[in-house]
C-alpha cells in the first residue's frame, strides 16, 4: 500500500491550502514536511526534487507532485471528486478557477504595500459579492441540488467553501444576500471529513499575520 502523502511547503496556507482542504475532504491522511528557512528550500533545490525549483510539492503514488493545479487535479481525479465525465469536470473547473481567483486576491492582500491595502480589501467584498457568490448562488438555485455539480459532492464544493470561509474572516456577514450559499456552507462544513478538519488542532491553517510574512519573505527572498 502506498504511504501518505507527504506535503513540502511552508508552514502556512498559501498555495498549498487548497491541497490539503482536498486531501482532508477525501478522507486522506497526509505529512507535512515544513519549509522553515531559506536553507531548507534551497536543500530541496539543490537535490533536485522540484521541477521547476517551486513549491508546493507532495511526494504521492512515488511522484514528487509539482504545481498546484495538477497537483489538485491528480488528487480530485484519484478520489472520484472531479465529475463523472468531461462536461462534469468543465464545470467543476470553471467553479474552480473562480474561486482560485476570489482566493489570490484575498492570498496577495498581506504582501500589498500598505497604501493599497484598503483598496485591494474592498475589491475582494466587491467581486466576491458581485462577481463570484452570485454566479454560485445561481448554480444552486437553477438546479436545486444540494451541491454544484452532478447532485454529488465535489472538488468544486470542497474549493467554494474555503473560499467563503476565507471571505468570512474579512467580514462575517458577506453572505448575507445568499441564502443558498449559507445553507450550502453549513451543508458541506456537516461533510464528516470536512468536519474534522474545521476542527481545533487539524491541519487546516490559520491566516498568516505580520511575523509570518517576514518569515516567507527570508525563505523565498522577496
Ligand atoms: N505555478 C506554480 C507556482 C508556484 C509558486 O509560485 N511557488 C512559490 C511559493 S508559493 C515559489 O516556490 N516561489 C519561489 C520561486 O518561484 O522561485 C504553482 O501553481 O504551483
Amino acid at each position: 500500500m502506498a504511504g501518505k502523502p507527504k506535503l513540502h511547503y511552508v508552514r502556512g496556507r498559501g498555495k498549498m491550502e487548497s491541497i490539503r482542504w482536498l486531501l482532508a475532504a477525501a478522507g486522506v491522511e497526509f505529512e507535512e514536511q515544513f519549509i522553515e528557512t531559506n536553507e531548507d528550500l534551497e536543500k530541496l533545490r539543490k537535490n533536485g526534487q522540484l521541477l521547476f525549483q517551486q513549491v508546493p510539492m507532495v511526494e504521492i503514488d512515488g511522484m514528487k507532485m509539482v504545481q498546484t493545479r495538477a497537483i489538485l487535479n491528480y488528487i480530485a481525479a484519484k478520489h472520484n471528486l472531479y465529475g463523472k465525465d468531461l462536461k462534469e469536470r468543465a464545470l467543476i473547473d470553471m467553479y474552480v478557477e473562480g474561486t482560485t481567483d476570489l482566493m489570490g486576491m484575498i492570498m496577495s492582500l498581506p504582501f500589498q504595500p500598505p497604501e493599497n491595502k484598503e483598496k485591494q480589501t474592498s475589491l475582494i467584498f466587491e467581486r466576491a459579492t458581485t462577481r463570484y457568490f452570485p454566479v454560485y448562488e445561481k448554480v444552486l438555485k437553477d438546479h436545486g441540488q444540494d451541491f454544484l455539480v452532478g447532485g454529488k459532492f465535489s472538488w468544486a464544493d470542497v474549493h467554494l467553501l474555503e473560499a467563503i470561509l476565507m471571505v468570512e474572516e474579512m467580514k462575517p456577514d458577506v453572505l448575507s444576500a445568499f441564502p443558498l450559499l449559507q445553507a450550502f456552507k453549513t451543508r458541506v462544513s456537516n461533510i464528516p471529513t470536512i468536519k474534522k478538519f474545521l476542527q481545533p488542532g487539524s491541519q487546516r491553517k490559520p491566516p498568516f499575520d505580520e511575523k509570518y510574512i517576514v518569515q516567507i519573505r527570508k525563505i523565498f527572498n522577496f
